[in-house]
Formats: C-alpha cells, sequence, structure tokens
C-alpha cells in the first residue's frame, strides 16, 4: 500500500507513535509518504520505502495567523496525485483530520478518492478539541473520517461524552518496539556516571506542559529522596521546565536532579532508571509510562485517562489520584527501599510492555486500512 500519514515531528507521543508505525510499515514493504512541516524527530530515512514531504507555510505581512491547513491540504493533493497514493492516516484531530477531509473533497472534484483513516491521541480531544472555539469543527472532521481510532477505551469514551460521534471509534492501544528496548539493554548502561553506588534513579520523561503536572513530579521526588538516596533525571522540553528547575533550588535539592532536555537516547536514559513518575492530570494513553516499562521500569502515575490501561496498580507499579503527592512517594519509597519488590515490579513492568508489541499492534492497523479502502 501507498500511505500517506500527517502527523506533528515535534517529541509530543502522537508524532513518535505516527513514526514509529511508518518506519515498521515501510520494513513491511508498504510505501510511506510522511506529510509534515519539518522532519519528525525520530524518522530516520534510510529506506527506499520512507518519503518526506515538507508543508511549506510561505509568511505574508497580511496574514496575523499563516493558514497551515491551506497548505498542508494542497501539499496532501499533490502529494497524492504524484505518487498514487492510496491511504491517508492522520495522526491528532486537529487541524490534520480537518485538513486531511479538505484534501480529499478537492481530489473528489477530480474524480480520485482516497480513504481517511483518523486517529485520536489525547489533547486533540480532552483539551484543545473540547474548547467551544475547536468542537464544531473537530466534531466535523471525526464524523467525516472513514475510519476512525482511538489509543485507549477511556479516549473512545471520552470523544463520546465530549462530542457528538456517529461513527464507531475503533480502540488500536499505543506500542512499543520491544526487539528495540531489548537491545538497548545490552548497551553500556552508565549508570555510575548518573548515580554514586547504592542511590536509586528516579526519571521524567515529557513535554513539561502544565498537564504533566510537573511540580508534582519535583515534590515526590523531594520526598522520597529524604528516606532513599535517590537521583532524579528530568528529560524533555516546555513551558514549565524553569518553574520546575527554580523549584528544586527552592527545596534545594538541585545538586540531585538533572536536568537533560529533549533527548533522543531515551532508552539509554531508562536502563539504569528504577522508576518513572507520571503524576498527569489526564493522559490518554501514557507513552512515555510505556516506554519506561519496555526497559523494565515500574512506573508511578496518576489514574487518569488511560493511564489504567497500560500501568497495572500494584504489579507494573502504583496508580493514585491526581495531586495525591503523599501516597505516589509513599508507593514510591515502598518500591525503591526493598529489592526484591523493586525486581519483582522491574520483571512485571517488562512482561507488561510486552502485550504492547509493535509486532501485535501492526497488523490491527493493516487491517483498519483494508477496511478503510474497501469503503472508497
Ligand atoms: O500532550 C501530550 O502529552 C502530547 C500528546 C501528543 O500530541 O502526542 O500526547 C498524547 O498522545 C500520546 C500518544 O498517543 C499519548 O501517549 C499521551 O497520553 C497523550 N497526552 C495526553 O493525553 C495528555
Amino acid at each position: 500500500m501507498k500511505i500517506a500519514i500527517v502527523c506533528y515531528p515535534t517529541f509530543g507521543g502522537s508524532g513518535v507513535v505516527a513514526t514509529e508505525l511508518g518506519l515498521e510499515l515501510a520494513k513491511r514493504g508498504h510505501q510511506i509518504h510522511f506529510i509534515t512541516y519539518s522532519q519528525p524527530v525520530r524518522l530516520e530515512l534510510l529506506n527506499k520505502n520512507i518519503f518526506y514531504h515538507e508543508v511549506h507555510v510561505p509568511e505574508y505581512p497580511l496574514f496575523h495567523y499563516q493558514p497551515y491547513e491551506l497548505a498542508l491540504s494542497s501539499k496532501l493533493v499533490d502529494m497524492i496525485k504524484l505518487y498514487e497514493i492510496d491511504l491517508l492516516h492522520v495522526h491528532y484531530a486537529i487541524p490534520h483530520a480537518y485538513a486531511g477531509y479538505m484534501a480529499k473533497q478537492m481530489l473528489a472534484e477530480e474524480g480520485i478518492y482516497i480513504p481517511m483513516v483518523t486517529t485520536l491521541h489525547g489533547t486533540d480531544i480532552t483539551l484543545v478539541g473540547k474548547h467551544p472555539f475547536y468542537k464544531p469543527a473537530v466534531t466535523f472532521s471525526i464524523n467525516n473520517s472513514d475510519v476512525v481510532t482511538s489509543v485507549s477505551k477511556s479516549l473512545r469514551d471520552d470523544t463520546y461524552k465530549l462530542f457528538d460521534i456517529k461513527k464507531e471509534i475503533k480502540v488500536v492501544p499505543n506500542f512499543i518496539e520491544i526487539v528495540k528496548s531489548e537491545a538497548a539493554k545490552h548497551l553500556p548502561c552508565s549508570r555510575s556516571l548518573m548515580a554514586d553506588e547504592g542511590e536509586k534513579i528516579v526519571t521524567h520523561i515529557s513535554n513539561f506542559r502544565k498537564v504533566k503536572r510537573i511540580e508534582d513530579v519535583i515534590d515526590i521526588f523531594y520526598k522520597i529522596q529524604l528516606k532513599v538516596p535517590s537521583r532524579l533525571m528530568m528529560v524533555g522540553d516546555g513551558p514549565e521546565k524553569e518553574k520546575a528547575e527554580q523549584r528544586c533550588i527552592d527545596l534545594k535539592i538541585h545538586d540531585k536532579v538533572v536536568f537533560f532536555g529533549n533527548s533522543n537516547e531515551i532508552d539509554k536514559i531508562l536502563c539504569y532508571s528504577d522508576l518513572f513518575l507520571l503524576p498527569s492530570e489526564t493522559e490518554s494513553f501514557g507513552l512515555a509510562a510505556l516506554e519506561a516499562m519496555a526497559c523494565g521500569v515500574p512506573v508511578i502515575s496518576s489514574n487518569s485517562g488511560g493511564l489504567p490501561e497500560v500501568n497495572i496498580d500494584g504489579k507494573t507499579g502504583y496508580l493514585s489520584d491526581v495531586g495525591n503527592i503523599e501516597e505516589m512517594s509513599q508507593n514510591a519509597i515502598q518500591i525503591l527501599s526493598d529489592e526484591n519488590r523493586l525486581l519483582s515490579f522491574k520483571q512485571n513492568a517488562l512482561e507488561n510492555a510486552k502485550n504492547f508489541d509493535i509486532q501485535q499492534i501492526l497488523p490491527l492497523y493493516e487491517q483498519i486500512y483494508q477496511e478503510a479502502l474497501s469503503l472508497v
């Protein structure tokens, strides 16, 4: 199949999922065309089945906002015609499903019919999409997609609750490439560079937005380090980072916390981590938690959104109500201060991650593509 994938090229989970999906589809012989405004961060172009087409949005002083949707739908029309693409898979409803629908309409005028699969990722529904400014357009583009998928049951239910959806939403969970995570385990793990003998390593990875409750991460770690000698690795970048750095200084734990910024070496950082913190306000899935588990790292998370579908309470980690810092730190201390318990949580985390292996999830997408093709 020739498939066009539209996604955000940044470090956000939706872009990562879209990129990894495209790479694996290409390995299986499909021709994949990534269409976005810059090269996706995890995209490796060294494969004859992978193409990348950049959407240019020329600046014009009349426009207060440059019309990205227009440029994207025009690029889609051009590339779909040029490469005779069979199917369009858009990740994150805003504005991709809307631009995809416009492209479909333009192509239909020329007698070209192409199905569109829309994958909902989370904030496109729960935070941004439900805003009255966007809601009619999001509802319209979901209802006018040929097939709609969501990355968790929780996100599917939220979508039905928040929008007037007339289509079936199929749940296809996010995935992880277990082989890659296993291979990373054999890389030299430079734990001793990051922590002293006897110290535990706690990690958080995100885009440092408000929804991630970065202050809770710092406060949980503050309580942990009072009881367990430990260090905190903060990976990622975003609007809440500066505040987090200041909080570490205020709490006098700045010498125990490393801020890495964005990194493409997640596996290397996770390979020496003992515990992962994800106390988010809402999380449709929690791909970062799954990436941690695939490296055998247990997770302390909130119980919001799709997190209970990924992190199993008392087995792969613990879940608490959003903002319950006390319980999250107690659970973290309990895992970290007992070597046997820590080891069994690590094993359970890895075992559960195997249920989300790309080799199991990818055929579900291939099936959905076949179904979408049969609709046009
Ligand atoms: O807000 C983010 O964390 C980024 C957002 C995205 O655009 O990638 O993440 C969402 O999609 C991920 C991939 O499906 C999910 O793993 C995240 O849970 C989801 N984020 C939220 O729901 C907050």
